[in-house]
């Protein structure tokens, strides 16, 4: 059974996040380039092995609201936490709660979804002050386990993991293996409206498919980002198939996409999306890199 899901990393600046992320995933490792603005909800990291995906996202700073943008802000926050299976709490080896800490402590208490402790830089602390760490962390009675490790010197990295992959359920894999560093968001989108697409159609139109991303644009003002994309095939009864009876497939697919960018960017989207017949794309070298296929 494949596993894959949604993580999200908090904790304050230099708890050791980035070491942390980098440690996780080494070579598999997709660091995510700095996103535009709008998106406050990012992409860190995808991790994937045999056994499962875990794609780990920056989760933004969650603050006492000061105004009416300020409450959005932190509603979007605390919803981020709501539609992934997994929150990690990095903490340092500070021997008291600071305000920064508490802080999230208390917004993680308003949070259903499971969070676990990771507490980073042990290799700074004896056994004793560890214990008492432990000890300090487990007496806020909110974390389903604590997990000591050391980021820099990859101490106990694997049981987090273990740890991580306990709270995944069954589920596909996101992205592909091969997805390199500085991906683009666009291709991360088109990635996902294609997954979207094999699963709907099943075998009916073998892997014949590539998704372009005609135009990705955030309106001005508002929370939302346009996205029309091209779904191409090989053969007209392709179109069919992924078109459905009355449209109601492609229907589908656009739901389920919509639904999962929306969770990767953050924010709302509107998308559109269109299926043209492009006879054997596959052997034409200028779409194919165009897609950003690297096999
Ligand atoms: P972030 O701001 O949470 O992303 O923190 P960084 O990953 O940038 O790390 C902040 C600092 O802590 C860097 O100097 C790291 O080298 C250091 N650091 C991270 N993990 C560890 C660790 O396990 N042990 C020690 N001693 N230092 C660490
Ligand atoms: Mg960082
Ligand atoms: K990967």
């Amino acid at each position: 059974m494949f596993k894959s899901g949604f993580v999200s990393i908090v904790g304050r600046p230099n708890v050791g996040k980035s070491t942390l992320m980098n440690n996780v995933v080494g070579e598999k490792i997709a660091i995510m380039s700095d996103k535009p603005q709008t998106t406050r909800n990012t992409i860190q990291a995808v991790y994937t092995d045999e056994e499962a995906q875990v794609v780990f996202l920056d989760t933004p700073g969650i603050h006492k609201p000061k105004n009416k943008l300020g409450e959005f802000m932190v509603k979007s926050a605390t919803d981020a936490f709501k539609n992934v299976d997994l929150v990690l709490f990095v903490v340092d080896e500070s021997k008291k709660i600071g305000p920064g800490d508490r802080k999230i402590i208390d917004d993680l208490k308003n949070v259903k979804t499971p969070v676990v402790l990771v507490l980073n830089k042990i290799d700074q602390l004896n056994e004793e002050e560890l214990f008492d760490l432990m000890k300090m962390y487990n007496a806020e009675g909110i974390f389903e386990q604590i997990v000591p490790i050391s980021a820099l010197k990859g101490r106990n990295i694997n049981e987090l993991l273990k740890v991580i992959k306990k709270h995944l359920e069954e589920g596909p894999q996101y992205f592909p293996d091969y997805m390199i560093t500085d991906q683009p968001e666009r291709v991360l989108v088109s990635e996902l409206i294609r997954e979207k697409v094999l699963h709907y159609v099943h075998d009916e139109v073998p892997h014949g498919v590539a998704v372009e991303i005609e135009r990705m644009k955030s309106r001005q003002d508002k929370e939302i980002v346009d996205i029309s994309a091209v779904i191409y095939c090989e053969r007209d009864s392709h179109k069919g198939i992924i078109i459905g009876k009355n449209g109601r497939k492609l229907k589908g697919i656009g739901k389920s996409a919509r639904a999962d960018i929306e969770l990767l960017l953050g924010s709302q989207a509107n998308l559109q999306l269109w299926v043209k017949v492009k006879e054997n794309w596959r052997n034409l070298q200028n779409y194919v890199s165009n897609f950003g296929y690297t096999e």
